[in-house]
């Protein structure tokens, strides 16, 4: 898809009404830091329009982009991240429950796992609750780059083990380095949107 429009149309903070949007939504969860903002960069082709950083917890709001009016990428807000009290971790869980009962449009979740790490208790979690809510989820492997070639598929497997996944569930390895993956991505994206 070429990319003539975008922009960041909504933001939902904790206590935000979500919108009512009459466009397809794909979502992109996943841990802080594994690579959410940088991928939904790369799909934009942009740098950083979506802001990324070093430091986890960078995203703390749903936001929505909106690419050439005919679609919407939603970052969701980064679980796990430790400095954040109990408290607003559990608003933000609440946050994203509320998102994925409640969207009419969204047509598909992508939970990103870090290829180097097994998944969490939290990444289960996540997995689980996507599942709950009938959807179900890509896993996009990021950070591609950070391994050699020979480990991918070993890679690949832990993460499937770890959540418990068999074949019916697709892993994408993806860098958004390299873009590696980008275009399996996009496929998956034009498919649905249509
Ligand atoms: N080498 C490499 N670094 C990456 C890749 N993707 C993301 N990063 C880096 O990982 C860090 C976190 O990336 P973000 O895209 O901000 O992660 P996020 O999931 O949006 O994080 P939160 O908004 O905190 O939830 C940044 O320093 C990125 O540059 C990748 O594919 N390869
Ligand atoms: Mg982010």
């Amino acid at each position: 898809m070429v990319i003539k429009s975008l922009s960041l149309e909504t933001v939902c903070g904790i206590t935000s009404k979500l919108p009512e949007n009459t466009k397809p939504e794909f979502a992109f969860a996943g841990k802080s830091n594994v690579g959410k903002s940088s991928l939904i960069n790369a799909l934009m082709n942009r740098k950083s329009f979506a802001r990324t950083s070093s430091q986890p917890g960078k995203t703390q709001t749903i936001n929505f982009y909106n690419i050439n009016d005919v679609l919407y990428f939603v970052d969701l807000p980064g679980y796990g991240y430790a400095k954040v009290s109990q408290e607003i971790k559990a608003k933000w869980g609440k946050m994203i429950e509320r998102y994925l009962n409640q969207s009419k449009q969204l047509k598909q979740v992508f939970l990103l796992i870090d290829i180097r790490h097994d998944p969490s208790e939290n990444d289960r979690n996540m997995y689980e609750w996507v599942v709950y809510n009938g959807y179900t989820p890509i896993i996009i492997a990021t950070k591609l780059d950070k391994i050699k070639r020979s480990q991918i598929k070993k890679q690949v497997k832990a993460i499937k083990t770890g959540l418990g996944i068999g074949n019916e569930t697709r892993v994408i390895p993806f860098s958004a380095e390299t873009k590696q993956g980008l275009e399996d991505i996009w496929n998956v994206i034009e498919e649905l949107a249509e």
